[in-house]
């Protein structure tokens, strides 16, 4: 038996064979057959803009060694500093490069679904896609001017209906499985996406907390414990997120997407994605 590590590099190359090898009918050979008789397949990985190490080191020169309060003032500053604050006009744009489908690059992929849909199917209507607000509007009332409503950081594509259905709804476990988007559930008062984006999700409110403090012209906004936030500027479940958090690590279509933003667009970054250990050393 190989050791632990080869095995789960051999499990990954035999998952990336499974997707490329058209199914013609045959039932699939079992994993372990797979494993043994396959080539050796190199996993497709997105390409990642790149941003040399020492470069995002340098970004987060000023947090270096904090925890706590004067970290999340400190990531606050650093994340607020030389930002490109973009239009909600140009949001669309911005999302048909950040959210491209790897494999389509006239397609964007759907944050709940996970769906790939034409990028110029854009818009209000029925089968097209928008613009989802993670963090919602309603929640610290800060609407689509620039600011917090046109930050790219927590702002992806949705079905049209898919968003309508999540609403202002905070995040939490449970409920009833969306029928529009699989994998996703709903109750009264709380969202629960799809396992890929669990962690995602986390990492956008959590980012959202640091990056808007008010005094700005915009609402502090902060996450909390509750559901059912409403109006207020809170988001939660603070400790779902948390679990969902460390269920789902930052991927590597994640790190290209916090690496888009930054060298693209606004010029900051989502510290969480670059440094998960950092969540728990504020919250
Ligand atoms: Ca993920
Ligand atoms: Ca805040």
């Amino acid at each position: 038996m190989p050791p632990t590590h080869l095995r789960r590099a051999l499990a990954v190359s035999a998952t990336a064979a499974a997707l490329t090898v058209p199914l013609l009918g045959a039932a699939p050979a079992e994993p372990a057959a797979r494993v043994a008789s396959a080539a050796p397949v190199v996993p497709v990985v997105p390409a990642v803009p790149v941003v040399p190490a020492d470069v995002v080191d340098d970004y987060y020169a000023d947090a270096e060694g904090l925890t706590g309060e004067p970290l999340k003032q400190a990531l606050h500053e650093i994340i607020s500093t030389d930002v490109t604050t973009l239009t909600y006009s140009q949001v669309w744009d911005a999302l048909k490069v950040t959210d491209r489908d790897p494999a389509d690059p006239d397609s964007v992929i759907l944050l709940y679904t996970g769906l790939s849909r034409d990028a110029d199917a854009n818009g209000g209507n029925v089968g097209q896609w928008n613009r989802e607000h993670v963090w919602p509007q309603s929640h610290g009332d800060f609407g689509t001017s620039p600011g917090p409503g046109t930050d790219l950081h927590h702002l992806r594509p949705s079905d049209v209906q898919v968003n309508s259905d999540r609403g202002n709804k905070d995040f939490d476990e449970g409920g009833t499985e969306s029928p529009r988007a699989p994998g996703n559930y709903t109750d009264a008062d709380s969202w629960e996406p799809r396992d890929e984006v669990k962690g995602d999700i986390a990492r956008m409110a959590l980012y959202m907390a640091v990056r808007w403090e008010g005094g700005d012209g915009f609402a502090d906004l902060e996450v909390n414990d509750s559901t059912g936030n409403g109006s207020v500027p809170y988001l939660g479940r603070l400790s779902t997120l948390l679990d969902w958090h460390a269920q789902d690590p930052p991927s590597a279509a994640e790190e290209a997407r916090n690496a888009t933003v930054f060298e693209d667009f606004q010029g900051n970054r989502n510290p969480f994605v670059d440094h998960p250990e950092w969540v728990e050393e504020i919250w």
